[in-house]
């Protein structure tokens, strides 16, 4: 796809499971020269482009990075995920809230747009937990839950009191074969097809019927692309939208994939992460984001399991 529109970019955390495939989506998109990678720890050998290094918890460097590289829009990923979140929750509070703070008070400094993800985790126990609704209980139960919603009000704030053009979207499980997920919950819909492709056994850390909303990266990089080249008067949610493509419990995955490998033999031995999951909606009601900027899916279970297996056994034989 050509160039749309003069953006320079700066993306955080651009080397995790979504940076993995939204940098390239973006250098397409944008040209490679105007999407800058904040690289932090490590840098992995398939990425081709801009990089500057710096830590999202400072604000000085933050800024001068936006400075001398012209910036107009930062896609703010960088994010502890749930698990780690349980086991490192004062890490969690700082990397999910401070990042998050810097980015927001330089968006003012500087007009950036800002788009930054929230996810299923914003809800709790007291949540509807079928077609959960935009506006509903909020009372997550985790420390990247808490992070998560406080940063959506943030946001908001932001938003109502600066005028800050930021979007954000609550992603549900992302399952791809580019980068491994780390440190999420919903991480067993992702190694089972690893495990599956490499030992033909795969040990799930949540029960069979567990159920939470999935989606397949190519459509959450679409979701994501298409909510920040939304006209700013479609976007009437400033907190985060609802988000949603498929829903399916541990056992009716196992089932897909045996179609195409029926000699997967999978077991389930329920760890910590098991409450994490009865604490999430089993479905999610998405029509404001259909309704407001057109979001729509492409991939059902049997599409996405489809293209699992293929890809990442050709990425797994290289
Ligand atoms: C996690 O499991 O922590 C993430 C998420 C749903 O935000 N994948």
């Amino acid at each position: 796809m050509k160039s749309v529109r003069k953006e320079r970019i700066l993306i955080t955390g651009p080397f995790g499971q979504i940076g993995s495939e939204l940098v390239p989506a973006l250098q397409e998109r944008y040209g490679k020269e105007n999407v800058i990678a904040l690289g932090h720890v490590t840098i992995p050998d398939w990425y081709d482009g801009k990089m500057v290094t710096g830590d999202v918890r400072h604000l000085d460097s933050m800024k001068k990075i936006v400075q001398e590289n012209s910036i107009t829009q930062i896609y703010h990923l960088a994010s502890l995920l749930s698990a780690t979140g349980e086991s490192k929750p004062s890490m969690a509070w700082d990397i999910n809230m401070t990042g998050l703070k810097n980015v927001l008070d330089l968006a003012v400094e500087f007009r950036l747009r800002v788009f930054w993800p929230s996810s299923i985790a914003v809800f709790g126990p007291t949540t509807p937990k079928e077609n959960t609704p935009q506006s509903t209980v909020l009372e997550p139960t985790t420390m990247y839950g808490v992070t998560k919603l406080a940063g959506e009000v943030l946001c908001q704030y932001y938003h109502l009191k600066f005028g800050v053009d930021v979007r954000s979207l609550r992603y549900p499980g992302i399952i791809s074969w580019k980068a491994e997920p780390g440190g999420g919950t919903t991480d067993y819909a992702v190694t089972i097809f690893y495990d599956a492709i490499q030992k033909g056994r795969y040990e799930c850390f949540v029960r069979e019927s567990t159920v939470l909303p999935m989606m397949y990266m190519d459509d959450a990089i679409k979701a994501t692309l298409q909510l920040m080249e939304a006209p700013s008067n479609k976007i009437k949610v400033r907190t985060s939208y609802n988000l949603a493509a498929i829903s399916f419990s541990a056992k009716e995955l196992e089932l897909e994939i045996q179609k195409k490998m029926p000699g997967l033999k999978v077991t389930y031995r329920p760890d910590n992460r098991q409450e994490i999951a009865d604490s999430w909606p089993m479905s999610i009601d998405d029509s404001t984001a259909r309704g407001d900027w057109g979001w729509k899916h492409d991939f059902d279970l049997p599409l996405m399991t489809k293209v699992m297996i293929e890809e990442l056994t050709q990425k797994l034989s290289r």
